[in-house]
């Protein structure tokens, strides 16, 4: 068994069409641990840094743009396998192409504005988790 971390975010559409009780429901439902929540309006150094692999390809501007737009609610969750799972249950990035049962297949169909984030290695999430929150927000439960 290979407990992992992973760092998860509601993004701007998720909050604004009000899916973030959804989305938290479909993860502790899963059974996974929510060790940390916050919401909060990224500024565009934490939006960069967050998404620092993605700088120079041609939708950066727009994403980095679409990320600070409104506030988001990102999480850190802990589970056997968090990062596959949450990737599994998040669903491809174009919402046209999410199969129905996942998070973006359910409520995404566009590939920019697709209502979640989610790490996808552990080395990752821990990067994100440490752009994202401050040590004493992660409670050890
Ligand atoms: P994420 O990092 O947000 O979990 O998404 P992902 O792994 O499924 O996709 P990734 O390739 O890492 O892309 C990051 C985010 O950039 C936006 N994007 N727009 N217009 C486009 O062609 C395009 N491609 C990517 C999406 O918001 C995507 O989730
Ligand atoms: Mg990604």
């Amino acid at each position: 068994m290979a407990v992992q971390r992973t760092f998860v975010m509601i993004k701007p559409d998720g909050v604004k069409r009000g899916l973030i009780g959804e989305i938290i429901a479909r993860f502790e439902r899963k059974g996974l641990k929510i060790k940390a929540l916050k919401m909060k309006k990224l500024t565009r150094e934490e939006a960069e840094k967050l998404y620092d692999i993605h700088k120079g390809k041609p939708f950066f501007e727009e994403l980095i743009n679409f990320v600070t737009s409104a506030p988001v609610v990102g999480m850190v969750l802990e589970g056997d396998e968090a990062v596959s799972v949450v990737r599994l249950m998040i669903g491809p990035t174009d919402g046209r192409k999410a199969p129905p049962g996942t998070i973006r297949g359910d409520f995404a169909l566009s590939i920019g504005e697709n209502v979640i984030h989610a790490s996808d290695s552990p080395e990752r999430a821990e990067y994100e988790i440490k752009v994202f929150f401050k040590d004493d927000e992660i409670i050890d439960w």
